[in-house]
């Protein structure tokens, strides 16, 4: 029997085939495509699926990023179903046929107050865990065993030793350096004698306003030996992005050697900025 030239020998319509080959290449691209994007750009895939927080180079931090890593996992969770059941959907319920209609429903009251109901669960779980952190790193428990007055000024930050009576301070053309012991305990108390500023440390995984005429305190106990870059995240004006300062953790005895340096060089006693007189709570004044 002679075989219609519009069929393949296996019987199915040459058109069909050619669809089907089409659908197929354009699925490879797309991958490979996703997969160089991946691999070309030199992410890592803790970088790709986390936006990569830094190492955590406190105790605290470790709290953190589990409730980043936490986020990250659940959002890509819920983007993974999502996007299956839209492509599912386009795919299952495609229109066949050029004079098709797809059968049009409304006010299906089971799947709205599923699609109310389930993204209210989700927002009340990223509260719930976001405010049991929260609440985990700013307590203060006032058993540090340092207490660190930052003074945020325009344009660079001072830092008031209250524990050993020194201080270091920078300017923009010499950034501030910041040293503390590693695995101390550190109270910061922040305070601005001009504008509203941020201290953050990147690696610390935190950052705090800096408010003229309220001191912000905050505890954290540095772990990780290391020098950790430390900026301004308020922009607070003109030379903003030269608040730049260094964070030294160092050993106990190189701490000691750092504050008998600073004090060799005449830096005794507390930075007078000249325009502020909240150093705030100062050692003796501790509840504890
Ligand atoms: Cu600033």
């Amino acid at each position: 029997m002679r075989q219609s030239s519009h069929v393949s020998p296996a019987g199915v319509p040459r058109a069909a085939q050619a669809r089907r080959r089409s659908r197929v290449r354009a699925a490879l691209i797309g991958v490979g495509a996703l997969a160089v994007t991946l691999t070309a750009s030199g992410c890592t895939a803790n970088e790709v699926f986390f936006l990569d927080l830094p190492d955590p180079a406190t105790k605290e931090g470790a709290i953190t990023q589990n409730l980043w890593d936490g986020s990250w996992t659940a959002a890509w969770a819920v983007g993974a179903l999502t996007w299956g059941l839209m492509i599912w959907a386009a795919i299952a319920y495609r229109r066949r046929h050029k004079d098709e209609v797809p059968e049009q429903t409304k006010y299906n009251i089971p799947i709205e107050i599923l699609y109310t109901v389930v993204p209210l669960i989700m927002i009340l779980g990223l509260f719930f865990f976001t405010a049991r952190d929260q609440a985990e790193i700013l307590a203060v428990n006032n058993d540090q065993d340092q207490t660190v007055n930052v003074v945020a000024y325009r344009w660079n930050w001072g830092f008031n030793y209250l524990d050993e009576d020194a201080y270091s301070v920078g300017t923009p053309n010499v950034p501030a350096e910041l040293v503390l012991p590693v695995g101390e305990k550190v109270r910061f108390e922040l305070t601005s004698p001009d504008v509203i500023h941020s201290f953050w440390v990147p690696a610390f995984l935190f950052k705090m306003d800096v408010i003229p005429g309220k001191t912000n305190v905050f505890e954290l106990t540095p772990d990780k030996v290391g020098t950790y870059p430390g900026r301004c995240a308020e922009l607070c004006g003109v030379d903003h992005s030269r608040m730049l300062f260094t964070v030294r953790v160092v050993e106990r005895a190189e701490f000691d050697q750092f504050i008998a340096d600073m004090k060799a060089r005449g830096q005794s006693g507390l930075l007078d900025t000249g325009m502020s007189n909240d150093l705030g709570q100062m050692p003796d004044e501790r509840t504890t």
